[in-house]
């Protein structure tokens, strides 16, 4: 099995200079929804996602040879500007969880800055942007000391190989416009340790795609979503929910093909909920929606039922009603939305997001 472990990749450090790498990368959302994984961080179901826009994570990695002779991580860590332990933490153990693919990182002295472009606590998952800039960066930084990475597709699916062992979702922010991520028939090429480019899969009218993330609520999640997919483990419907998935996948793919808006949003909306139906029947049970998500949810379907316009809802983990469009309706929908959901908001915030053409090194 691909596993990119790599003992080769040491380096002559006296021959280093110091240098640093900056990429932007995006969060994504995931319409058939990853919930539930096995083993190391493989899903226990295909996903696909489209990639956002303005909703993303900035990474600066600075490296110069070490100057003590350990083997330990060595890294510096600003979040915002400022130093942020239990994300130091996070990051110097996901480093040494990858020493195997990039030996050097133990010959290096390391600094992370990064920031997101969305407020702090806005209830946005930010682990699939923040760990597809990190995993960006570790491969342009092995591409610039080995020279081995010169070939733009295995780039991105090292990228997205190491990107998907920090979080899963985060394999999929890789790439423009749409990604699947995790092995079916439907898609050749496709496998659970990467995810795949989907842009030249998907009609037109997904790539002016508009998702305006509702904030219904910046609370902190009751429970974290590491803790909702191994919870999945002992769901009563997870084998049904897995199998439903698959199936849904191929008809999802059908739609996004032909541009069929109303499988499409069929599909999204009946995910959204089944991810949120999943964590109720959890045992034990939690519920992440609140009350001004389902209000916002029934006002998105009278809308839609009234108007006729394709607008659809999607949920992540949390409350946050994420309502999707094509572009070709924005200014009718904006309108919808200042009256009738912005008003259901946490301090009326609402994030613009729309689909975007994936990450860019700065
Ligand atoms: C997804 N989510 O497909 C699903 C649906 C949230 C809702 O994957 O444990 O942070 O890091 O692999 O990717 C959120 O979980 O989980 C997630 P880990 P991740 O996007």
């Amino acid at each position: 099995m691909l596993d990119y472990k790599n003992p080769n990749l040491i380096l002559e450090t006296s021959e280093v200079e110091p240098g640093s790498f900056t990429w932007r990368s995006p969060s994504n959302l995931a319409i058939i929804k990853y919930w539930g994984k096995h083993g190391v961080q493989l899903p226990k179901n295909p996903s696909l996602s489209l990639t956002l826009s303005s909703s993303f994570t900035d990474t600066l990695l600075e490296y110069k040879p070490k100057e003590s002779g350990d083997r330990n991580i060595s890294l510096e860590f600003t979040f915002h500007q400022e130093p942020n332990e239990p994300f130091r933490e996070k990051v110097v153990k996901f480093l040494e969880s990858v020493t195997d693919i990039f030996p050097f990182l133990r010959q290096l002295d390391l600094t992370v800055r990064t920031g997101n472009s969305f407020p702090h606590s806005s209830g946005i998952a930010s682990s699939a942007s923040a760990m597809s800039a990190l995993a960006l960066c570790l491969c342009s930084l092995e591409h610039e000391l080995f020279e081995t990475l010169e070939d733009d597709d295995e780039f991105d699916k090292k990228s997205s190989y190491v990107a998907r062992l920090g979080s899963g979702s985060a394999c999929r922010s890789i790439f423009p416009v749409a990604s699947l991520w995790g092995q079916t028939g439907e898609v050749e090429g496709s496998s659970d340790l990467f995810g795949l480019p989907m842009a030249e899969e998907v009609h037109d009218i997904f790539k002016d795609f508009h998702d305006d993330i509702m904030i219904a609520s910046t609370a902190a999640k009751s429970v974290s979503s590491r803790a909702g997919h191994s919870l999945m483990d002992s769901n009563p419907f997870a084998e049904s929910r897995y199998a439903d998935a698959k199936r849904k996948l191929h008809f999802l793919l059908e739609a996004m093909k032909k541009g069929d808006l109303e499988t499409f949003g069929r599909i999204a909306e009946n995910e959204a909920l089944t991810l949120h139906g999943l964590m109720m029947s959890s045992n034990p049970s939690y519920i992440l929606l609140k009350p001004n998500t389902l209000e916002m949810i029934e006002r998105v379907r009278r809308y839609r039922e009234e108007t006729k316009h394709p607008i659809y809802f999607s949920l992540d983990a949390g409350p946050n009603l994420h309502v999707l469009y094509p572009g070709e309706i924005i200014h009718e929908v904006r309108v919808f939305v200042d009256e009738e959901l912005k008003p259901l908001c946490e301090e009326e915030t609402y994030l613009q997001d729309w689909v975007g053409e994936g990450p860019v090194q700065v």
